[in-house]
């Protein structure tokens, strides 16, 4: 019997809800968090706990089990592989980050969150993205709209984006990637703040999503986050009106795309977005354009 996506999320909520009481518990005991920190030597900005790895498990087994014929990758699996490659292909794949926000979690800083998304010929088409510190459960489905908390996404019925400068911005610097990627992830962040605007950074890139899927901030960029952060809160994002590019555009399509309805590369690592406008379109390409132009690039190894 097939599922429809209604009914894959209906049960993978579930399976997300129980997993956000074992990292509600672990988030509030110093205990659990400091014994479960782990280093790894080749990069200690970039953090790992065993609740992380506990938490992707307990996703992969009970997806497993619900959905057999579906494949699974998640953030500590792929970081644990010899290739740290993401293969998406035409078979339906859940993409799992079991805490996107470590190093928010291991400070006690609530913007943590559980990311499943479903990847289908490489499109998502289902998202939950769960902070269980703040309860807020982010769900969208392609073609059949987002929602927080059952409400429906965007919540903040925004004022139309007049100019840059009125617009709030937010951007992440990542873990440590090289002195190259600082010096342009610096410089990206003064361009905006120079133009003069204000800039945010929440520590997680689904729940920077979600703030713009929510309407409560116009643009999100950043340069090093990976296909586990991104998957879920794409679709939920999408959803809401809102825009999810890359910082150039794709190879081989053509100039008259406009950049709103570029293809995205979910494995790409740079991502630019903005808020559902009421203008449309091609309001939100214009906007687009003259963020992107903004935005210096780098060259980093992709998923
Ligand atoms: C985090 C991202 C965030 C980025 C952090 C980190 P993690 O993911 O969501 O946008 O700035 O460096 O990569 O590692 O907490 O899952």
């Amino acid at each position: 019997m097939e599922l429809s996506l209604e009914e894959i999320l209906q049960k993978t909520k579930n399976v997300v809800i129980k997993a956000g009481e074992k990292v509600k518990e672990a988030f509030k005991s110093r205990e659990i968090i400091n014994s479960s920190v782990e280093d790894k030597e080749s990069n200690p900005t970039d953090l790992v706990t065993a609740v992380d790895k506990e938490v992707e498990n307990y996703i992969f087994s009970s997806l497993k089990v619900l959905f057999p014929s579906f494949l699974l990758v998640g953030e500590e699996t792929v970081s644990a592989s010899e290739s740290k490659k993401v293969i998406l292909t035409d078979t339906p794949t859940w993409v799992i980050d079991p805490i996107d926000g470590t190093m928010n979690f291991v400070h006690g800083f609530p913007f943590v969150c559980i990311c499943v998304g479903l990847v289908v010929k490489k499109e998502p088409v289902l998202g939950i993205v769960y902070n269980p510190i703040l309860d807020e459960m982010y769900t969208g489905i392609k073609g059949k709209g987002s929602f927080m908390n059952d409400k429906k996404l965007p919540l903040i019925q925004n004022t139309p984006l007049k100019s840059l400068q009125r617009c709030l911005f937010i951007t992440e610097y990542g873990y440590f990637l090289g002195q190259n990627e600082l010096d342009i992830k610096v410089a990206n962040a003064k361009s905006m703040l120079s133009l003069p605007s204000q800039v945010r950074s929440l520590g997680s890139c689904a729940m920077d999503m979600c703030q713009i899927a929510k309407g409560s901030a116009d643009f999100y960029f950043e340069i090093g986050i990976h296909t586990w952060d991104l998957a879920a809160a794409t679709v939920i994002l999408r959803e809401s009106g809102g825009v999810v590019v890359g910082y150039k555009r794709p190879k081989g399509i053509d100039n008259s795309i406009q950049i709103a309805d570029e293809p995205f590369d979910l494995n790409g690592r740079k991502v630019l977005c903005i808020r559902g406008v009421i203008e449309g379109k091609e309001y939100q390409s214009k906007m687009l354009g003259e963020v992107r132009e903004r935005l210096k690039d780098c060259e980093i190894e992709s998923d």
